[in-house]
């Protein structure tokens, strides 16, 4: 699946309608949420209500660089070997001292997510591994599409499922596949088509501040009205760093949806971007019980007001 190449590009111009658009969205943050971002929080510790748990004050808004975080290791990833076979990604979830870790807390209706993006950003997967609880070996089955170096990014919740005001850890390792190799270039892209839906992006990214971003997603140029609920939200957003890849928190805007709940065509989203530069954006949405993965590419602007790159390109 290599959405990115068949993508078409379109204009620059929808980045100057953030405004209007933001504000006929009708998308509402709660103060409480706007306030933790303000201070700095990582709002993903807040617990199944939306609340922020009390810790971490001083947490960076991204992770995903190291193989360990808060005493969790992600064991060496096992994978087919070569494009084109079929087998099973597999990995633990280990101590520092090396022991498999069995008991996980659920979060956006997973105990587990796996992200897995080639190092240009392309091959972009999002799926949810089978923890086997005996061995603490969570596996997915697997085939790569192309040849490269992979990153690998498992985010999860350790302990009990009463510890809901554990932070979600998010540790990486890369992956190397061989073969012929075609690294794709990433420009920004605000605007996309993926199987037959259209979807763009309002809002600017700011280095070191909580930058509101809003999806919108459209059929034919009609609206999309009905967005389903995935992973506890109308839309999953995942922002990597380009140059080193660092994992950000994204949380989606307003509470979350029951079953049976829909939404559109807009969706926002509450980000920060540690520093200026080119993101990868992918948001995957789920509509008519299917899941799609639109791939998005904005810059984040400095903080004292200069606008980001995003309209003059590179
Ligand atoms: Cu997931």
């Amino acid at each position: 699946m290599n959405a990115g190449a068949r993508l078409a590009t379109f204009g620059a111009g929808l980045v100057v309608a953030f405004g209007g658009a933001l504000a006929a969205s009708g998308a509402v943050v709660p103060d409480s949420y706007v306030a933790q971002w303000s201070e700095g929080n990582d709002v993903n510790t807040h617990d199944e209500n939306g609340n922020a748990a009390d810790q971490q004050p001083t947490a960076p808004t991204f992770s995903g660089l190291s193989i360990d975080a808060d005493g969790f290791v992600l064991s060496p990833v096992e994978a087919p070997g070569t494009t084109g076979a079929a087998g099973d990604l597999s990995f633990q979830i280990q101590t520092a001292s090396g022991e498999a870790v069995r008991e996980f807390t659920e979060a956006h209706d997973t105990d587990l997510h796996l992200i897995v993006v080639r190092t240009d950003g392309a091959e972009y997967r999002h799926v949810h591994p089978e923890l086997d609880a005996s061995s603490g070996t969570w596996s997915v089955p697997w085939t790569w599409d192309a040849a490269g170096t992979y990153r690998v990014y498992a985010t999860f919740t350790p302990g009990a499922a009463d510890a809901h005001d554990a932070a979600s850890i998010t540790v990486t390792r890369s992956v190397d596949v061989p073969g012929d190799l075609t690294l794709a270039a990433r420009e920004v892209q605000r605007a996309t088509e993926v199987d037959g839906f259209t979807v763009s992006l309002d809002g600017d990214l700011t280095a070191g501040e909580p930058s509101r971003l809003t999806v919108t997603v459209q059929r034919g140029g009609q609206p999309v009205t009905s967005l389903e609920p995935y992973l506890g939200a109308f839309g999953h957003l995942v922002a990597l760093r380009e140059g080193d890849l660092a994992y950000l928190h994204v949380h989606a805007e307003g509470d979350e949806p029951q079953a049976g709940d829909l939404a559109g065509p807009e969706v926002g989203f509450m980000a920060e971007a540690p520093t200026a530069g080119r993101y990868l954006m992918y948001l995957d949405f789920q509509v008519d019980g299917e899941v799609h993965t639109a791939e998005l590419v904005i810059d984040a602007g400095h903080s004292d007001g200069k606008p980001s790159n995003d309209e003059g390109g590179h």
